[in-house]
């Protein structure tokens, strides 16, 4: 193609710190799309200047520019990018059924797992809280009681094929698992999906570094912060 009319790659704030983003850098990594990459600090509150709220009103990474459109939640750019990048539609499946399934692994991902990992961080990474009590670390432990069910008889979240799901669960798991550990013993198929996931291509650089830099940070400032309130 003439280079002149190539078009524009999707733009993506995002962190390698951030879940989200990593469900995303995933997703597009399976589909085959580039993007151009615009890394947002939010230990130094880069999201929330006047520029990135006018684009993203939840001033949320990852966030999504393509073709002049926005779009936020990582679970609906995981979608977009598979619907309008991908060869095929296994990764998000265009069958009704199917797709239904998917969407309510993707909000189990955005309401339980997510939800319950922002609940234990963020008071710590950014308001000085030491609060990492037994109550948050067990209630985050519940959800690998419901993933475990989930991955009884199929070795993906979503059944025998992976699917954007499985990006985002991994995301969100991995970056959690050392202050919430996974017994090997209760939570078999979870530690055999894990595995499995560390095998898809590209796999350690796009998510397992990051999620490894994020637990560190995390113990880093508890330590910190537990060191201000003495
Ligand atoms: N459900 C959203 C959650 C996104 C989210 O909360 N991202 C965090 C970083 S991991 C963030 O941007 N936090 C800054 C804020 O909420 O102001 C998604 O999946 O994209």
């Amino acid at each position: 193609m003439d280079r002149k009319y190539k078009m524009a790659k999707p733009v993506l704030y995002y962190a390698t710190l951030s879940p989200p983003s990593r469900a995303v850098l995933l997703t597009s990594n399976a589909v085959g799309v580039e993007l151009e990459l615009r890394p947002i600090n939010l230990l130094k509150g880069e999201h929330l200047t006047t520029e990135f709220i006018k684009i993203n009103p939840q001033h949320t990474i990852p966030t999504l520019i393509d073709d002049g459109n926005v779009i936020y939640d990582s679970h609906a750019i995981c979608g977009y990018l598979v619907d309008k990048y991908g060869k095929e539609d296994k990764l998000y499946p265009k069958d009704l059924v199917k797709r239904a399934q998917v969407n309510a692994r993707l909000h189990f991902d955005s309401g339980h797992l997510f939800a319950r990992l922002r609940f234990l961080y963020e008071p710590i990474l950014y308001y000085g809280s030491t609060d990492c009590s037994m109550d948050k670390i067990a209630y985050i432990q519940k959800t690998y009681e419901i993933l475990e069910e989930m991955l009884k008889e199929h070795p993906y979240v979503c059944g025998d094929d992976l699917t954007i799901a499985d990006f985002c669960c991994v995301a969100t798991i991995t970056s959690v698992d050392e202050v919430a550990p996974i017994d090997e013993f209760k939570f078999p198929k979870l530690r055999a999906w894990l595995k499995r996931l560390s095998e898809t291509p590209s796999y350690q650089k796009i998510n397992q570094d990051g999620a490894d830099e994020l637990k560190k940070i995390f113990k880093e400032i508890l330590a910190d912060n537990r060191s201000k309130q003495k």
